[in-house]
């Protein structure tokens, strides 16, 4: 995992013959993801298979592909080998239904872009879809050309699957890891005889977390699509994600997100220790949309600039996050990702003894006076104005590797954020369906009033308190809210009904819709441990996701 745990930045290239769609289907757009088009057509592989024409690599350029990788900052690239449509992306001796037998050029854009990935120290993987492929009948997932009771799914595993993954492992060179995905269907024992397989021809080769439905085959788990934690979460995780909101590539879709929400969500996942695997849906003709390498060249911009705070760095040695910004940890030093331009900056609970403070200006960096209180450990500092395109640096060196308070406690700006990952379940209503938390870090399946959270946390200055609750809807619906819930804390209670909460904008408010909502005020008398426990009375049906909590802010209320 070292090479893994190093790059922390790779792209994903989707492309396939799904590209000479486009995301359109007889003049009409197909709704989702473009390479998803012929399931949501049931489109018959005789009929689909001669989109391959139109897939020219006229203007396919690897060098170009990697040398935009490069620009970027990123260290691994993950190809489409095939995917759900079972089309092979490179020369299969296994199955002539693949690009260089049937597309006009007869080329290999695997071979292609392996070779200059090796030539410029980039990882060449691959991604395999090792359940569905909707040209092959022993497969899952096409039940419109073949008869579902007729599938024999251990001969596509010894067929198809696994003769195309030794072409891949024994004929492209070093492979860093196989992306497998969709992994509903396969049984737990023939996904640990996968990642055998692949080990046996490579044993450097990692293998993604979506090997299986539970993220315990894998060497590493990946969250979701689009998908970005709340709080750190145990082991190795990265999450793969669009640059606008499909993978292959489609016309219509411009939604293009800016790089500055790029390089947010970079920062946001480098808190968390994690990798960030960015998408490009090349077109039919190769070539990579403008708008993608125009955002990738300048993210490339900032990495290049802070690549000492990108590369092999870890988590936040913190339980949680402060306002300002995210916090990575790399030998004896903090790195600070300041998302405003503010000027003070108060870093609390630091027990080490901090050397020095510096500005990353690539090779000529800057630093800054600072001060650290010996009663909090808070060390304050200024930005200077600096010219760094969207997010500043700060490097923290201390005496030796980070010791800092852990646990919830009271930020210097009085506010407490008791985050979802951080509360303690009571399932009263016994284990089986009761809440959980979720790989995003959040509380859900939050529909039995029988069922609590509880917090607890380090008051410093006793007084009033607002309490807010946090809460999302369902990935791309709007927020509902409509649950009457109740919070105790310090021997007082507040009831509210969830209404108009504040809508909150975050690195998730592009697909989830979040809200703050005022349950009251309390008092806290002094200062020391405190706990909340957050109860549900009545449940909103029509809320899907439930009660469904991401965070419970504490605001000091300055008399
Ligand atoms: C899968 C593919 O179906 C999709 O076409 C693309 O390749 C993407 C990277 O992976 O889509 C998924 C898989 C898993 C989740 C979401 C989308 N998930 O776990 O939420």
């Amino acid at each position: 995992m070292k090479w893994w745990r190093e790059s922390r930045f790779g792209m994903f290239i989707h492309f396939g013959i799904y590209a000479v769609a486009e995301g359109m289907w007889k003049g009409e757009p197909v709704e989702g993801l473009a390479e998803w088009m012929q399931f949501r057509r049931r489109i018959p592989v005789c009929e689909y298979e001669k989109l391959a024409e139109g897939l020219t690599l006229r203007n396919f350029d690897a060098k170009a592909i990697v040398d935009l990788a490069k620009a970027a900052g990123m260290k691994y690239i993950v190809y489409t080998a095939k995917h759900h449509d079972g089309f092979a992306m490179y020369d299969s001796k296994y199955s002539d239904y693949n690009v260089v037998k049937m597309c006009p050029s007869h080329r290999d854009p695997a071979r292609e872009l392996a070779e200059e990935a090796h030539k410029a120290g980039l990882k060449m993987c691959f991604y395999y879809s090792q359940v569905l492929d909707w040209q092959d009948p022993d497969a899952f997932g096409n039940d419109w050309d073949y008869d579902p009771s007729k599938k024999v799914f251990r001969r596509f595993l010894d067929g198809k699957c696994k003769s195309q993954l030794r072409e891949l492992l024994t004929g492209y060179g070093d492979i860093g890891l196989i992306w497998f995905d969709m992994p509903k269907g396969i049984a737990y024992e023939e996904s640990l005889e996968l990642k055998a397989f692949v080990k046996e021809l490579q044993p450097d080769c990692l293998v993604s977390g979506r090997i299986y439905t539970e993220p315990t085959v894998g060497d590493y788990g990946s969250m979701g699509d689009n998908e970005f934690p709340s709080g750190k979460l145990p082991g190795d995780w990265e999450t793969p994600a669009t640059l606008n909101n499909t993978w292959g590539y489609r016309k219509l879709d411009t939604n293009w997100k800016e790089p500055a929400e790029i390089i947010r969500l970079l920062v946001e996942l480098l808190g968390k220790g994690m990798n960030y695997l960015l998408n490009i849906g090349p077109m039919a003709d190769g070539s990579v949309p403008e708008e993608s390498s125009a955002i990738l060249k300048e993210v490339g911009k900032w990495v290049e600039q802070n690549g000492e705070a990108v590369y092999g760095t870890l988590a936040t040695p913190y339980s949680c996050d402060f306002e300002w910004g995210r916090i990575s940890e790399k030998e004896n030093r903090l790195y600070l990702y300041l998302f405003e331009k503010n000027k003070a900056i108060r870093v609390p609970g630091i027990h080490n003894k901090v050397q020095k403070v510096r500005l990353l200006k690539k090779g000529r960096d800057i630093p800054i006076e600072f001060t650290k209180r010996r009663d909090e450990e808070i060390v304050s500092f200024e930005l200077p104005d600096t010219d760094t395109p969207y997010f500043d640096v700060v490097c923290l060196e201390l005496d030796g590797s980070p010791d800092v308070e852990q646990g919830i406690f009271e930020q210097p700006d009085g506010r407490i954020h008791l985050y979802a990952h951080m509360a303690k379940l009571n399932h009263t209503g016994g284990e089986s369906d009761g809440i959980t938390i979720d790989p995003n870090g959040n509380i859900v399946n939050w529909f039995r009033t029988e069922d609590r959270a509880e917090w607890e946390f380090a008051v410093r200055q006793p007084g009033m308190y607002s309490v807010l609750l946090q809460t999302r809807g369902v990935k791309y619906t709007p927020w509902a809210g409509g649950h009457r819930v109740a919070a105790e804390c310090c021997g007082q209670r507040m009831e509210a009904v969830l209404s108009d909460g504040k809508k909150v904008s975050n690195a998730h408010s592009r697909y989830f819709d979040e809200r703050l909502s005022d349950l009251g005020t309390i008092r806290i008398p002094k200062a020391g441990t405190r706990s909340l426990t957050l109860k549900l009375l009545n449940c909103n049906p029509e809320e899907k996701a439930g009660l469904l909590v991401t965070r419970i802010l504490l605001e000091r209320v300055t008399v």
